[in-house]
């Protein structure tokens, strides 16, 4: 099978790459790349093609790959969790794994030579990592407590998985959506908190009523990327959730064959809004559909502050609860992925859900199950009442993995937060989000405090640094932070941060504190 055509000419590396051999194509050629092994094998294949099957080659660990699963709505089987964990353990100090930033697994250490067996046993469990890489749609993201929580609007479980199967053709791969200008986002909310920060993303559908009945509003054209952050633009459209899915196939087959392909800087989505303008670009669509759009509900039903789902919650079958714990910088090694499918069959209905703050929830724990859950001691490693700093600290990969990072990331950020709660109290969590670099995969413009990776001076010396940014606010009315002041050298953020939290998050120091020394 080819792949569908841009109509535009192949004017970059990634356009040229794609019209020569569609991705997707290595599906088939598995078996004979995992013989050949990663150095012997055509490096376009290996360091790109190979991404259309979830598999990316790390230029930091060569040899060691990463493995990225799609995990529709954030929703995972302890079967399929102790899969993945036995997959990470062969691979001993090598292997582990990270809850990303959407609601996501991947995979650490992994041996080109081991991926055919590794798909067949994602097979029998019911997983696939197909087209989370490059110019695919990413993982699709929706309410952490769908199913659960009494007050949800909409359980969006079923709706983000048949997205997903639209996009990849239940799993198997789908050339119709195999060759997009660029990556793309889409997240469905079904709460009042926009659990899945809606505004970020490429399509984000968000609850809205129109008279009494249910329905989504939708936003377009969210992304972050090295050159330029862009908040979502209304639609102007709302749809029941019967539409959403051809919704996404409309907006999906208009970016496809209209996209711009020029510039990589310049092919996400709201730059081709940016070029037809809004009411283009909804027409467009709506030809694509081949009916109109009804105009947006008045208002949407974001109402809340956002939660984090962190603790004990009720959920709405009585009797039973949701347990969400705090997953420092969301790193998981094996063991830790074998225990939480454990916990999840023996207290729960062997479910896992995880959140786009990089955490874990349990669902499903009876009342009568609870107390004897909580003396589970990785309880006591994934706290589920964590400090204030630690509460809400997200991290993107970092230099560990990441040949883009400027710094390192997640143990710089966890030791920091240690230190700081060494010397303060915070009462109220303080959302910090550290990024590598300016692709923002840590999302430090939802942040409260947004750290991002860069190069900073030093005593006349280049060293690891950030840019600091503040005012993220997430929930109702979210809004993107902005950067506040550049450049400042890692040794030096500690009394920076701990100054901020003080005046701007009622942080107080600790009784005895000696900031002198
Ligand atoms: Fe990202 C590229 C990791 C969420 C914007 N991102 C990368 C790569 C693949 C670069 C690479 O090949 O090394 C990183 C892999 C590093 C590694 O080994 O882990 C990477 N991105 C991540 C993850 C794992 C960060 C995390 O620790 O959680 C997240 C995986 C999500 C998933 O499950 O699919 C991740 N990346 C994001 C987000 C946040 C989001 O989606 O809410 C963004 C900003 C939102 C957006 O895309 O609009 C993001 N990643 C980027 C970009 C900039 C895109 C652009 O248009 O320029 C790149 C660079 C690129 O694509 O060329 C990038
Ligand atoms: Fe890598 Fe930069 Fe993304 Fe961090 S923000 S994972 S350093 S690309």
């Amino acid at each position: 099978m080819t792949s569908t055509l841009p109509q535009k000419v192949a004017t970059n590396k990634f356009e040229k790459l794609k019209a020569e051999k569609d991705g997707l194509t290595v599906k088939d050629e598995i078996e004979t790349l995992a013989r050949l092994g990663w150095e012997a094998m055509d490096e376009t294949d290996r360091d790109y093609r190979l991404k259309w099957l979830g598999v990316f080659f790390r230029p930091v660990t060569p040899g060691k790959f990463m493995l990225r699963m799609r995990l529709p709505n954030g929703v995972i089987t302890s079967e399929q969790m102790r899969v993945l964990g036995e997959i990470v353990q062969r691979y001993g100090d090598d292997g582990n794994s990270d809850i990303t930033t959407r609601q996501n697994l991947q995979l650490r250490g992994i041996r080109i030579e081991d991926i055919p067996d590794i798909f067949r046993r994602f097979e029998t469990v019911g997983l696939t990592s197909i087209q989370s890489g490059m110019d695919n749609v990413r993982n699709i993201t929706g309410s952490p407590v769908a199913g659960l929580d009494a007050d949800e609007l909409y359980d969006t479980r079923e709706l983000v998985q048949q997205v997903q199967d639209l996009i990849t053709n239940h799993g198997k791969g789908n050339f119709e959506f195999s060759n997009l200008p660029r990556k793309f986002n889409i997240a469905i909310a079904g709460c009042r908190d926009n659990s899945v920060h809606a505004e970020i993303n490429d399509i984000a559908f968000v609850p809205a009523f129109k008279q009494n009945i249910f329905g989504f509003n939708v936003l377009v054209g969210g992304f972050f990327s090295a050159t330029r952050c862009a908040a979502a633009i209304p639609l102007n459209a709302w749809v029941q959730p019967h539409q959403v899915v051809g919704l996404c196939r409309g907006i999906l087959e208009v970016y496809r064959d209209n996209g711009l392909r020029g510039s990589r800087q310049k092919a996400r989505l709201m730059w081709l809004i940016d070029e037809w303008g809004m009411n283009k670009f909804r027409s467009e669509v709506e030809k694509q559909m081949g009916y109109f759009l009804e105009p947006e509900a008045e208002k949407d039903e974001i109402l809340w502050e956002k939660r984090d789902h962190i603790g004990v919650y009720k959920q709405k079958q009585p009797g039973f609860n949701y347990v969400g714990l705090n997953v420092p910088v969301g790193r998981l090694y094996a063991n830790d992925m074998l225990e939480l499918a454990r916990i999840a069959e023996v207290y729960g209905a062997g479910e896992i859900r995880l959140t786009v703050e990089q955490n874990v929830i349990i669902p499903h724990i009876s009342d009568s199950r609870l107390d004897a859950f909580l003396t589970e001691p990785i309880l006591d490693q994934f706290s589920i009442n964590p400090s204030g700093l630690s509460r809400g600290l997200v991290s993107c990969t970092g230099a560990q993995f990441c040949n883009f990072a400027l710094v390192e990331t997640k143990n710089r950020a966890t030791a920091l937060v240690k230190e700081l709660e060494a010397e303060l109290t915070v009462e109220k969590p303080v959302r910090i989000h550290w990024t590598g670099c300016p692709n923002s995969c840590g999302q430090p413009q939802v942040a409260d405090i947004g750290l991002m990776g860069t190069k900073a001076r030093k005593e006349g010396k280049v060293v690891e640094g950030v840019n600091l940014y503040m005012g993220g606010t997430v929930g109702k009315d979210a809004k993107l932070g902005e950067c506040v002041q550049k450049s400042i050298p890692c040794d030096d953020l500690k009394p920076i941060l701990r100054q901020i939290l003080v005046e701007q998050f009622g942080a107080k120091l600790k009784d005895g504190v000696d900031l002198t020394s």
